[in-house]
């Protein structure tokens, strides 16, 4: 058996090792779920209802111990990572609502009754990045279960602790075995094989989009199911006519939020011309002001990047000729930190514009009028998220109708609500999480004709 060691990104200190999943243990626990997927979909709706909601509760009295282990694992700071685990939570709950509301239809035909049905895949492979380990495994386990799936989750190498946990809970409320697993290991591996094997129905994929390409490649062979949350370079677009002051004070929150390690970070904002100067003025003292550090802290509001690699990936970003405006702090000593940095590029085509930083790196630009606000929002194969500043309700329905992106927010940087959908435009994504359709993507619709 191999082993992994899980490293506190504020401390660089070992926290745990963990034992690495097979190819022969992935197939195994494949089969398992395969197995107890049958029993799964045969178990009443209000009882897979009541299941989920003992899941949610157990989730619920766990809450603090699994934003501990979050601070640990991921360096996420005590208040985002309370957040996290709670998200579970409420998914769990909203999910128990969907067993007794998985409802078909009755359609008029010729010569009989016609009626829909929404089945159950089978065995569903969630795999999930490292930047919200919790909230994103539960996006998809959440809403796959209350369909009548099982399910096999793949947390990311570098961050396991809390999907292990959650795995335990599910155990503890009362979920059958097997119907839920959790395989810490490596991406090539147990996430390959998700791909691969043929009794996994569908693959839910978070992470980069060079990866996500990959295994929608691979799932086409088998036609298999798969629903994809990528990549962003979400715009926070400021008009002349918004509130300035409000727009700059929140602004750094809309990107630097989890160290910038967010797909829908709003990593290029886009200021009108008339304002650019004053919002710069106002951005400064903001971005001066995030506190940075010991990510326990309660008042710490930007903790360290995952690893000392991922540090390096976002330190290039800054080549000797970008021109920096101004960065905020950063601690000394060990940790892998990194300063919330703001740049202005030079041309449309810096890297720093094109591609995902992953990090806290905002790049600010002018724009002219909104005609030219929204082709710069567009000039991206993102199209995750986005922010749209303004007091005109007119431009707001405007600009949001004609950005190319799943989840856009005016006056506001919140993207994320487990009662409404999620997802990407192009090359940010495909198909939609959370909101009330969540269910029918763990499902297949069947039709019967029954003659009379
Ligand atoms: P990825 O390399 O895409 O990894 C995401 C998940 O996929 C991990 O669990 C990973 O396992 C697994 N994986 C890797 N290669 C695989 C393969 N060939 N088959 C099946 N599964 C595979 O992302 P990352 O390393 O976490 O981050 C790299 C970049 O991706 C980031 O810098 C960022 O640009 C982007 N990213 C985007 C998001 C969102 S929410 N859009 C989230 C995270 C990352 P391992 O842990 O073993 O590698």
């Amino acid at each position: 058996m191999t082993t992994a060691q899980v490293v506190n990104p504020a401390t660089e200190q070992v926290v745990t090792t963990v034992e690495l999943t097979g190819e022969a243990e992935t197939d195994a626990a494949i089969e398992r779920a395969q197995r107890a997927a049958i029993a799964w979909r045969e178990v009443a709706p209000g009882d897979r209802a009541r299941l989920l909601r003992r899941f949610a509760d157990a989730v619920d009295a766990d809450v603090e111990h699994l934003a501990q282990l979050e601070v640990a694992n991921s360096g996420h700071t005590i208040g985002n990572a309370r957040w996290e685990a709670g998200n579970v939570r409420d998914v769990l709950h909203y999910a128990a609502g969907i067993p007794e509301r998985l409802l078909g239809q009755q359609i008029p035909v010729a010569g009989g009754v016609d009626i829909t049905f929404h089945e159950p895949l089978g065995v569903v492979g969630v795999i999930v990045p490292w930047n919200f380990p919790m909230p994103i495994a539960a996006w998809g386990f959440g809403p796959a279960l209350a369909a009548g799936n099982t399910v096999v989750l793949k947390p990311a190498e570098l961050t396991p602790l809390t999907a292990v946990r959650l795995a335990e809970l599910a155990l503890e409320a009362g979920l059958p075995e097997h119907v839920f697993q959790v395989l810490p290991g490596k991406g090539s591996v147990v996430g390959q094989r998700f791909v691969t094997h043929p009794a996994v129905r569908k693959v839910v994929f978070t992470g980069s989009t060079e990866v996500g390409t990959e295994i929608m490649a691979g799932c086409a062979r088998q036609v298999k199911r798969v629903t994809l949350e990528l990549g962003g370079k979400s715009a926070n677009i400021v008009f002349a006519d918004a509130d300035l002051e409000r727009a700059a004070a929140t602004a750094p929150y809309g990107v630097f939020d989890n160290a910038g390690q967010d797909c829908c970070a709003r990593s290029r904002i886009l200021v009108q011309r008339s304002v650019f100067d004053r919002f710069l003025e106002l951005l400064e003292p903001a971005v001066r002001g995030v506190q940075v550090g010991d990510p326990a802290q309660e008042s710490t509001e930007m903790g360290p990047l995952i690893s000392a690699a991922h540090r390096e990936r976002v330190a290039a970003f800054i080549e000797p000729s970008t021109k920096v405006a101004f960065t905020g702090k950063r601690p000394d000593g060990p940790g892998f930190w990194y300063p919330p940095t703001v740049v202005l590029p030079d041309s449309p085509t810096d890297r720093v514009l094109t591609e995902e930083v992953f990090g806290p790196v905002v790049a600010v630009l002018p724009f002219e009028d909104e005609a030219d606000a929204i082709r710069i929002a567009n000039d991206t194969e993102y199209g995750l998220s986005g922010s749209i500043w303004t007091n005109d309700v007119g431009r707001a329905l405007r600009v949001s109708r004609a950005v190319e992106a799943g989840n856009l927010s005016v006056n506001s940087h919140s993207s994320v609500r487990y009662w409404t959908p999620f997802g990407g435009f192009k090359q940010s994504g495909l198909g939609r999480e959370l909101g009330p359709d969540a269910a029918l993507a763990f499902t297949e619709t069947k039709n019967v004709f029954i003659a009379t």
